[in-house]
């Protein structure tokens, strides 16, 4: 199944074939003659500079280095496309789940820069990130069960939206695994806060509506509500086992999810997949595939068909439709009871109150999105090669007219034909959906190896036409463009979130490193621009914003409390630093200057339970401190006018050295001190 076989053992060679094969010499000489070269219009059109530009800007030393390294043409032009000379920052910030690192990642378009890992689930020393109270207590709030849980399964990063657009103030990302949503501050990119679903213990899709209403997280894995015990067969899977689409309510104001406001959609146990929400034409709906129509469970693996096979049996499964804004002003009216704490509207009473339509699509799909205009709504097939598209106002009418069929639960269905526009044959494995600025949709193939270009057309269906097709290397995910899930996407660039890199880097062992390639798609023709190799777990899903839109703050105010990004009261004061001792425990109050901790020696009986406060004082840019204890599991990173608390047990007697882990001075190593306990 894999891309290689898909021959895809050359990529690039669409590029370079026709500059090498035909005969047009060295690169060195291409260069040379830039814009008076006759025919590798491929090459030149690829959507970067004018031939006469690239022509211009080669001097013979960069042609001698181009022909010295082996470049084509082709990597010339893509070099000069992404290459960001120091001194100068990226155009596009791009926001990538860290998958089951439980992290977010931040890179820098076009220069595809790694610039920060945000420690969301999983604890994270560089940050001091579950060493801390302040971020324990964060952790804490994603207990299940009272558990607390240290890693994370992260899939779709969505930023918070004002009018359908990407607004730059927040970042929400879901934990597939546990069924958590968490939030980020982009005034100081930190995570602030993680829920836990109370009824679902498996989420998917992720998505926000297009003013952060609500961030909406739709159920995997179904389960007993509540996760209860229950049986594995097909009829206790069929009555008691339940899908869910939350709508966690987000206060802006506050930063926060107000699980108070929020609510739960109950849904069949049909393994809801990826989620989107209307916009504009189709504002106040969300959309939701499916993929376990066939209600199968796996029970039967030694006997009978594996599970891979018995959940794909049927040709079609169901599109969720979901009338949010009827559903949030139910939930308003007072007429919906509670399950495990949260307002819960059950499927029979979902179908009474015309909340929850489905209308069939083409066999276990996984990406649906909505195009700009709001009117469309685009399901890939992962087993069918077409992109399928949908109408809003198709579905409108259709559920308007009634007398539609139900599933076994009671839901109406909406008939395939009544709601179809058209489709799109785009090839094999087609996975997820993006848009540009000229009326192109974008789709990954992941059996092919590939993206495609297509054509946004029109409600009677013409228009919608496959433009090109891109080789990438390789098996590719989902696709990411700059806005391009909004209302105004932006164009230009398309990266593909790639699960297998196989040749693409020098080798680091049986973990190959997961590839982002950076595609140019303001040509002609896509040009495939650059290869970035993530060292750690697989990004499903990114969003690229407007660097411009995200304006964080660049220090600290003094004696911050970065998890109110207000003052802390007991922030350790200047010149007031040292130890207290208060019977059951000692207070350390702390500061961090270059290049002295006071205090710098710490003396505790054994035994004693120990805060201890550190401010970092500096009002200097970037004079970040580091603290590590030396032999009690802690480190924290301390931004200047950040404070921080820990919390130890002095169990161990022992002189253990504590330090700067960020070299802030010439003193840097002198920048220590001493914790004794006697
Ligand atoms: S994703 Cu979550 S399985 Cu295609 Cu959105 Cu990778």
């Amino acid at each position: 199944m894999q891309g290689s076989e898909n021959g895809n053992g050359k990529p690039g060679a669409a590029i370079s074939r026709g500059v090498f094969m035909g005969g047009l010499g060295t690169a060195g000489a291409l260069l040379a003659t830039g814009c008076n070269t006759p025919k590798p219009s491929n090459v030149a059109s690829a959507g970067g500079p004018t031939p006469g530009a690239a022509g211009a800007v080669l001097s013979g030393d960069a042609r001698k280095i181009a022909e010295a390294r082996g470049l084509a043409p082709a990597d010339v032009v893509a070099a000069l496309k992404t290459y960001v000379p120091s001194g100068k920052t990226d155009e596009y910030y791009m926001f990538a789940s860290g998958g089951h690192s439980g992290q977010v990642l931040v890179v820098g378009l076009p220069s595809m820069r790694l610039l920060k890992v945000i420690p969301v689930f999983s604890p994270e020393s560089y940050g001091g990130w579950g060493f801390s109270e302040g971020s324990h207590a964060v952790l804490e709030g994603g207990a299940v069960d009272g558990r607390l849980i240290t890693h994370g399964d992260t899939h779709h990063p969505a930023f918070s939206e004002t009018d359908g657009d990407y607004d730059g103030k927040f970042v929400f990302i879901n934990d597939k695994v546990n069924a958590r949503v968490a939030v980020i501050d982009l005034r100081d990119f930190e995570c602030k806060q993680i829920v836990k679903n109370p009824v679902i213990i498996s989420n998917h899709g992720h998505c926000v509506t297009p003013n952060t209403e609500y961030v909406i997280e739709t159920s995997q894995y179904a389960v007993p509500p509540g996760w209860k015990p229950a049986a594995v067969t097909k009829s206790a899977y069929a009555n008691e086992y339940r899908g869910a689409m939350t709508f966690w309510k987000f206060d802006r104001p506050k930063g926060r999810i107000d699980p108070q406001r929020s609510f739960v959609l109950e849904l069949p146990p049909y393994w809801q997949d990826l989620t989107d929400a209307g916009k504009l034409a189709s504002e106040g709906w969300a959309f939701c595939n499916s993929i376990n129509t066939e209600l199968a469970v796996p029970e039967d693996w030694n006997n009978g068909p594996s599970m891979e096979i018995s959940a794909s049996r049927n040709d079609m499964d169901f599109l969720h439709v979901v009338n949010w804004k009827a559903a949030e002003s139910l939930v308003r009216s007072g007429r919906v009871s509670q399950k495990n704490g949260i307002a819960y509207i059950p499927i029979d009473q979902a179908v009474r109150e015309g909340l929850l339509y489905l209308v069939p699509e083409p066999k276990s799909p996984h990406g649906v999105d909505i195009t700009p205009d709001g009117k469309f709504i685009v399901v890939c097939g992962k087993l069918d090669p077409h992109v399928s598209i949908y109408s809003i106002a198709k579905i409108k009418q259709a559920i308007a007219k009634g007398g539609m069929h139900k599933d076994p639960y009671g839901i109406p269905i909406v008939n395939f034909e009544d709601a179809l526009v058209t489709q799109i044959k785009v090839g094999l494995g087609p996975l997820h959906n993006q848009f540009d600025d000229k009326g192109n949709g974008y789709t990954s193939l992941f059996l092919d190896s590939a993206v495609t270009r297509w054509t946004v057309g029109d409600e009677s269906g013409k228009g919608w036409n496959l433009v090109e097709t891109l080789p990438v290397q390789y098996n590719v995910g989902h696709v990411a463009a700059p806005h391009g899930d909004t209302v105004k996407p932006r164009g230009g660039y398309l990266v593909a979130l790639n699960k297998w890199s196989l040749d693409r880097f020098v080798p680091v062992g049986p973990f190959y490193p997961r590839n982002l390639q950076l595609i140019d798609t303001s040509g002609q023709q896509l040009q495939l621009l650059y290869d970035m190799g993530i060292g750690m777990a697989e990004p499903h899903y990114a969003q690229i914003i407007d660097a411009k839109l995200v304006k964080p703050e660049d220090i600290y105010p003094p004696n911050t409390d970065v998890f109110t990004l207000k003052p802390d009261p007991k922030a350790p004061v200047f010149g007031k630093e040292g130890t207290s001792d208060h019977g059951d425990h000692v207070e350390v109050n702390m500061t961090v200057m270059r290049s002295t901790f006071r205090p710098d020696v710490v003396r505790v009986e054994r035994g004693k339970r120990v805060i201890w406060r550190i401010n970092n004082v500096e009002t200097a840019k970037n004079a970040i401190h580091g603290f590590a204890l030396a032999g009690h599991n802690i480190s924290l990173s301390l931004e200047p006018g950040k404070v921080e608390t820990i919390e130890i047990v002095a169990d161990r007697p022992g002189t253990y050295p504590y330090y700067c882990t960020d070299f802030c001075s010439a003193l840097h190593l002198e920048l220590m001190g001493y914790f004794v306990v006697t």
